[in-house]
């Protein structure tokens, strides 16, 4: 269920349509050969035969089988490794410094590797099972087989965004602890399992999407699947946007220092219907769900199509100011010469939820600031005097944008440069060598915009031909948040798929999602609609294609939607 394809007539001939502009079977690009699987020699003795250079092993535990849990399923028997590399004092702050690892093997291996992304700025050896999709999935690599490497990238988060001054952090966090790590990791898979990983995957949502989309752009030699989510590839410039956003919301507020009143949940929720109004049934499905992006942002006027209030604001309605406002964020902010700071965001159903509200009131202060001000600023803010909030809200615009593109002699690489792909829509060496891409982004994400992925999309296909569906494939999450959550069908596997496509040739037409409805595995999604069943599905479709309703059959059912 959690898994590929139900695959009606009509997206047969979709798939069919698709595999006609160049599917997997494409003669143009290599075909990579399956992985084999292996055994665990053993896991006690690793920690004395693992060896590499400027690498610590400092543990191999065995775990027994459902001694680990992911979404109430016992994950497989496997072997712990910990460790750590690059161990330093930095010249710059004096603080230690460590790439911080796990990798977790098998006992039954099947053969290939992950290297699990994380998100935010890292810091933290997230356990390394391997999400297959940005929402809480019902699967994880590990347990299927997959030895998975997770890292806190090279620092830790007791420094929070501090790490910044060190200028190798900043590096090691923006792109090298990949190329130190993966190394190393397909070593010890070589000492663990007596060979080295036939096939390599990496992926991750968030900053772990931005950390899949940079490997794809720098180290496509070494893996031969890419999973991205919600990426968040323009980072300094989207954290910006998002700062700007704050002001705007400041500026609305009716409670000083609270800026969930600028743009309050009874109001987000107008917004959402108002849309939902205007674009809903463009897919043939009144059903809460806009599937159809691009007709929605022609069809939703946010001037013309909510009510502007009359006298006080009590949810029925958006101020003036409001209604300036908000669209400003939705058509991306600007900086004071009237250029775009990051991208525009598209209208969509998923405003409401308590992860859009922490997306735009609390992580432009928290998060957003620290990452401007301490990681991606050339130089960096003063430790010592640094407060995000108040650097988010009164630090000059035009200055951020600056200082994320400036260089020094200590940090001789911009943020924008160590953050970024080097060159986003040239992916010649992922596709020459047959490794393939496939990449998921909810419409309703607040803080790494799909417009942008979108925009990045069409830049790949334009730069191959018109046409990138042979070697990347792209997959619009209508209503989701960031990476999960929103009125959406946040839970579904894109691994399988993406393994399929580049081991056996079989390209990815339709993914099925589902809803994370009461009783989930994984976890209730408590944004869902009332109306919506427990296990609605629908069918995620590949860019540009959109899911629409057959006419026929149930709606709370993937199999009634066709991608057209
Ligand atoms: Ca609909
Ligand atoms: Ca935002």
């Amino acid at each position: 269920m959690h898994t590929t394809s139900s695959l009606t007539l009509a997206a047969v001939s979709a798939a069919a349509l698709l595999a006609g502009c160049g599917g997997s079977s494409d003669p143009g690009l290599p075909q990579l050969a399956a992985a084999t699987p292996g055994t665990l020699k053993s896991c006690g003795d690793l920690a004395a035969q693992i060896s590499f250079a400027n690498t610590t092993i400092t543990a191999a535990k065995a775990v027994a089988a459902g001694e680990l849990t992911v979404a109430g399923t016992p994950v497989r028997a496997h072997c712990q490794v910990t460790g750590e590399m690059f161990q330093r004092t930095s010249p710059v702050d004096g603080q230690r410094y460590a790439i911080g690892f796990e990798l977790r093997l098998p006992n039954d291996w099947n053969g290939r590797f992950f290297y699990q992304a994380n998100g935010g700025i890292d810091g933290s050896v997230v356990t390394a099972t391997g999400g297959v999709n940005g929402g809480p999935g019902l699967n994880n690599a590990l347990n299927m087989g997959f030895a998975v490497i997770s890292s806190d990238a090279g620092h830790t988060a007791a420094v929070g965004p501090n790490f910044g001054v060190d200028p190798q952090a900043r590096l090691d966090y923006g792109y090298l602890a990949v190329a130190k790590l993966t190394p190393m990791a397909k070593s010890a898979i070589q000492t663990a399992y007596g060979k080295a990983p036939d096939r390599s995957y990496f992926g991750g949502c968030s900053n772990g999407g931005r950390h899949t989309m940079v490997a794809a752009s720098r180290y496509a030699d070494q893996y031969d699947g890419f999973l991205v989510g919600n990426p968040g590839f323009n980072l300094p410039k989207a954290a910006i946007a998002n700062i700007a956003g704050a002001r705007i919301y400041n500026a609305l507020s009716t409670t000083a220092g609270d800026l969930s009143t600028g743009f309050t949940t009874a109001e987000r929720q107008l917004v959402s219907n108002a849309v939902l109004a205007k674009c809903d049934a463009l897919d043939g499905a009144t059903d809460g769900l806009v599937q159809d992006t691009a007709a929605c942002q022609a069809a939703f006027n946010l001037e013309r199509d909510v009510p502007t209030c009359s006298g006080g604001r009590d949810g029925s309605c958006l101020s003036a100011a409001q209604k300036s406002g908000i669209a400003q964020l939705f058509s991306g902010p600007t900086t004071g010469s009237g250029a775009k700071i990051y991208a525009s965001f598209p209208y969509d159903a998923g405003l409401a939820g308590g992860g859009y509200g922490f997306w735009e009131f609390t992580a432009p202060l928290v998060l957003d600031s620290g990452g401007v001000g301490m990681i991606w600023s050339a130089p960096p803010e003063d430790p010592a005097t640094f407060n995000g909030p108040v650097f988010a809200l009164t630090a000059s615009l035009d200055a951020m944008v600056a200082k994320v593109n400036a260089t020094t002699a200590l940090y001789p690489e911009s943020g924008m440069q160590l953050m970024t792909p080097p060159d986003p829509s040239n992916l010649s060496v992922l596709k020459g060598r047959g490794a393939k891409m496939m990449l998921y982004h909810g419409t309703s994400d607040p803080i790494f915009s799909s417009d942008d992925t979108t925009a990045w999309y069409d830049a790949l296909r334009k730069a191959n031909g018109g046409d990138a569906s042979n070697f990347a494939r792209f997959y619009r999450v209508p209503g989701m948040n960031h990476c999960s959550g929103g009125p959406a069908t946040d839970q579904f596997d894109m691994l399988t798929p993406l393994v399929n496509w580049v081991e056996k040739g079989v390209a990815p037409d339709t993914v099925t999602a589902s809803v994370r409805g009461a009783g989930n595995a994984a976890g209730a999604n408590a944004d869902l609609p009332a109306g919506w069943s427990a296990s609605r599905s629908r069918p995620l479709c590949p860019y540009p294609q959109v899911a629409r309703y057959n006419g026929t059959g149930d709606m709370e059912s993937a199999s009634s939607f066709s991608c057209k």
